[in-house]
């Protein structure tokens, strides 16, 4: 079954990136661990190749083959980092992996702008280079703006995330990154500097702490006075980075706000779920439903809620135990969320054997289609429990969502189209009108 085709609800999502991951590694026993370590880790194809010879011609063959490289600086055929610059000359994003480290190494490394660089010279350098591969990779996926007057100095900033894979916007003033951030909210990580005609950084990070709670904030100045980065951190900051920048010290700070921001979407995710279907919560239906209605009005379409409840559940439960009827609830939850979720859609366990889904961009008629179609698909599903096939239906009340009616009130309408179905024999879908 379809999402009713409202285009301009739709998310988008960027497409997958399909290319694989370059190891150029002279030592067997490395490759094929790495080669296993990030294939098992990343899920991308790894090619390995094991000289310069071999690299440049899988280069050649396939240009574009590669989301990042792995370069051993050292190879028989390439003792001087050859295959590094040949990895950047291609614009392959790179990580070093390197048994020779002295300062005369890293300044050869770190004026090739490769992503990063990892000693072979501990017990930790595999896991080490994999987690250095899965950040790159991950990289992609975090927008920051970079907000500083001095265009030099802001691309040079720039450039640097870039190598490291962020995705980087940039802003010229304080007002630009504010608007910038109001438009993109996406944007979850600023660098500012503390330095600006229009507004200090201090200023910026107040409001950004009041307008965006969940962006994170890093300052940066050239000022020796320490008071510069109490001042930031004070003002709302999570961390300060002194110019001139020692690149390492930069990248970890950013890694490590980039992480706190993972794990925090990472318990946003879980308070959102419900726990035995996995799929999202009564907490997160009322949280995010309003404001999907909302975007549905201003695009002048309509909404519907639809509230489904298993038949006869308490039966299930005592014929097969608690556990049998988990396992029904969770069988019922994969079909919804086959049939029901995504798209212009929103789809919630809001009860023990009650699911809910808002449809938006479907007036009363279009949500009475759509439910009929799910009511008569889990019908037809048979499922197998305790050697029994068990029929399993369902009711389903559904209503259309008022003008500047509250959710709540809508759900509430729909369970009492539910109960009338309830009521008229079970495994039926029954509408409820709007008051006027
Ligand atoms: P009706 O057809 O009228 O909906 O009858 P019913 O038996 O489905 O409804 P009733 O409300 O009488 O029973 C619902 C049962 O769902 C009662 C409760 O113990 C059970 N239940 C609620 N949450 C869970 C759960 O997470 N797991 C299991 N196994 N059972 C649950
Ligand atoms: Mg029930």
């Amino acid at each position: 079954m379809n999402a009713p085709s409202t285009a301009a609800l739709a998310d988008d999502k960027p497409g997958k990136d399909e290319r694989g991951i370059l190891v150029i590694e002279d030592s067997r026993t490395f490759a094929i661990a790495l080669r296993q370590f990030l294939e098992a880790e990343t899920g991308l194809p790894v090619t390995t190749c094991a000289s310069l010879k071999d690299l440049s011609e899988l280069i050649v063959a396939a240009p574009g083959a590669y989301a990042i490289a792995v370069v051993d600086l050292n190879l028989p055929d390439a003792p001087r980092g050859e295959a590094l610059d040949w990895t950047v000359a291609h614009g392959i994003p790179t990580v070093v992996f390197t048994a020779t480290f002295d300062l005369a190494t890293r300044g050869r490394i770190m004026e090739r702008e490769v992503i990063d660089y990892v000693l072979k010279d501990n017990e930790f350098a595999l896991p080490n280079l994999v987690g250095t591969v899965k950040r790159a990779l991950d990289n992609r996926n975090t927008r920051i703006l970079v907000v500083d007057d001095t265009r030099t100095t802001r691309k040079v900033l720039a450039r640097m995330l870039s190598i490291q894979q962020y995705v980087v916007v940039e802003a010229g003033s304080g007002a630009e990154a504010l608007a910038l951030l109001d438009a993109h909210p996406d944007l979850e990580l600023v660098v500012s500097d503390y330095y600006m005609p229009d507004m200090d950084g201090f200023e910026l990070a107040r409001k950004i702490r009041r307008s965006h709670p969940n962006v994170r904030l890093i300052g940066i100045s050239s000022s020796t006075d320490r008071k510069t980065s109490a001042g930031f951190l004070k003002a709302g900051a999570h961390d300060f980075v002194a110019r001139p920048f020692v690149l390492e010290e930069l990248q970890c700070r950013i890694a490590s706000n980039v992480e706190t921001l993972t794990q925090l979407k990472r318990l946003q995710e879980l308070a959102a779920r419900d726990y035995l279907t996995n799929l999202f919560n009564r907490r997160h239906f009322f949280e995010q439903g309003p404001a999907l209605v909302e975007t549905a009005r201003q695009a002048g379409l309509p909404a519907s809620i639809a509230l489904l409840d298993i038949d006869h559940f308490k039966q299930l439960n005592d014929r097969h135990g608690h556990d049998g009827g988990d396992r029904v609830l969770d069988a019922v939850a994969r079909n919804l969320s086959r049939l029901a979720e995504g798209g212009t859609n929103l789809l919630a366990r809001v009860g023990g054997e009650e699911f809910a889904i808002l449809f938006r961009g479907a007036d009363l008629a279009e949500a009475l289609r759509l439910s009929e179609t799910i009511r008569e698909e889990i019908a037809r599903e048979a499922l197998l429990l305790g050697g029994e096939t068990l029929a399993l239906t369902v009711s389903i009340g559904v209503t259309e969502i008022g003008a500047s009616e509250r959710l709540d009130a809508s759900l509430g309408r729909a369970d009492q189209a539910l109960y009338t179905a309830k009521q008229a024999g079970r495994n039926r879908v029954c509408a409820a009108a709007q008051r006027s």
